[in-house]
């Protein structure tokens, strides 16, 4: 399999520019590019498949320049819906520091910002050299413009196209680069940079695009989101356990795909997973390895392992000996209680909203349906204290099977 077949068979090709770069991908030594605009300080996982793309390129003997939209990201590339707020430059250049920092982790590429070749273009040159280049009859009829002409779209939002296009015309020119990949919804800013070339270099310029399919679950949800929001990459924002649950939750119809456009394993190994999970899908062996390969490639071995654990100790309800930054990670979601002094365990239900009485509550405990700190309680009597708490710190109570709650002891 060459490497475009092997693209295709991973389903990492929305669509390419030309078919001539089909031969050109296989024969590596491509300088190419990737754009992220500084909105945000880290990274989620919605962008990862071009990130994951562009480190399989890599890997293949092309050559990846990493831009960060430090001029774009000022602008805004415009959404369906509505006009963005704009950030000020303090936190541009923040997120700017903070998305390089991640992606050196991902990968080794040539980190560029396009502030540098943007922030000292003047008014008229900007429209004498560069706007004469440019049909806004050709503007108005890409998606992202198209979608916004009856709700609205700023002379702001609607010049990002030709920033996005003089990045892809000045990298051609000064480094010699000639693909841009991108997400599905980047079609249309690929193609006008290619239109630039063109028009500045001649039609035998030879540059090309290649876009990702955006990622979307078999259930039609957003992809990337759960109920806490996005799911970031900087562990700080997402821990690690929480982003070895996102995978691990894979649904079944989902799962395959996603080994084959995540991860770097070969098509047998992918071929072996496969045939185990139709056998006994129960085990999940395609979400464990799912899970495993995302996080030892974002968090590393060793948070990997932590992920595993915590995943363990939850599942197994054996709570007791964890730390309490163990607990803080895998219970940190849930409100906490504080407690000060003592509580009967009765009270200390009813108080969580674990019972809706205390009569409720006794029926709980003495039904084996109450665990404290990971061990069934069936003591009506049983009192809650610091110094039975974990790290004299947390008391988690865990009511049927799935119901968490979490004391906390001042
Ligand atoms: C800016 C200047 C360039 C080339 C690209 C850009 C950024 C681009 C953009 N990208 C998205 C972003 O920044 O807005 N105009 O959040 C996302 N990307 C990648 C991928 C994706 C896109 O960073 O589809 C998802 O992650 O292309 O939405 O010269």
């Amino acid at each position: 399999m060459n490497l475009f077949e092997e693209l295709k068979w991973r389903g990492l090709v929305h669509n390419i520019t030309d078919e001539k770069l089909v031969e050109k991908l296989n024969n590596g030594g491509l300088t190419f590019y990737l754009g992220t605009d500084p909105t945000g300080d880290s990274l989620h996982v919605g962008h990862l498949l071009v990130f994951i793309l562009a480190k399989r390129l890599e890997k293949y003997g092309h050559h990846p320049i990493f831009l960060i939209g430090g001029a774009t990201g000022s602008i805004g590339d415009p959404k369906p819906t509505a006009e963005r707020k704009l950030l000020t430059r303090e936190q541009i250049d923040h997120n700017a520091s903070c998305l390089h920092k991640q992606v050196e982790n991902l990968f080794k590429c040539k980190l560029v910002n396009n502030y540098d070749w943007t922030y000292n273009i003047d008014i008229l040159t900007f429209l004498r050299k560069y706007g004469k280049f440019f049909n806004v009859n050709y503007m108005i009829n890409k998606d992202t413009v198209k979608s916004r002409l009856d709700s609205g779209i700023s002379y702001t939002e609607f010049s990002y196209q030709i920033l996005q296009a003089l990045d892809f015309e000045h990298l051609y020119d000064s480094e010699g680069c000639s693909l841009q990949i991108g997400g599905q919804d980047q079609w249309g800013n690929i193609t006008s940079g290619l239109e630039l070339i063109r028009k500045i270099h001649g039609a035998q310029a030879e540059a090309y695009g290649l876009t990702v399919p955006l990622f979307t679950k078999s259930d039609g949800t957003k992809f990337g989101k759960t109920e806490g929001g996005a799911i970031w990459l900087d562990p700080k924002k997402t821990t690690p356990y929480a982003f070895y649950q996102f995978w691990i939750n894979t649904p079944d119809s989902d799962v395959m795909k996603e080994l084959k456009q995540f991860t770097f394993l070969s098509k047998d190994e992918i071929a072996q997973i496969e045939e185990s999970f139709n056998k006994e899908p129960h085990l999940r062996l395609a979400q464990k390895t799912l899970a495993k390969e995302m996080t030892i490639m974002i968090h590393g071995q060793k948070a990997y392992e932590q992920a595993i654990k915590l995943s363990e100790a939850l599942f197994s309800g054996k709570i007791a000996n964890l730390s309490k930054t163990e607990i803080e990670t895998i219970f940190g979601e849930l409100p906490k209680v504080l407690l000060e002094g003592d509580e009967m365990l009765i009270d200390s239900l009813v108080k969580l909203g674990a019972a809706s009485s205390k009569r409720e509550a006794r029926d709980f405990i003495s039904g084996g349906g109450v665990l404290v700190n990971g061990i069934q309680e069936k003591d009506l009597n049983f009192v809650i204290t610091k110094a039975k708490a974990i790290d004299e710190t947390y008391t988690v109570i865990r009511r049927g099977k799935k119901n968490y709650y979490l004391i906390e002891h001042k």
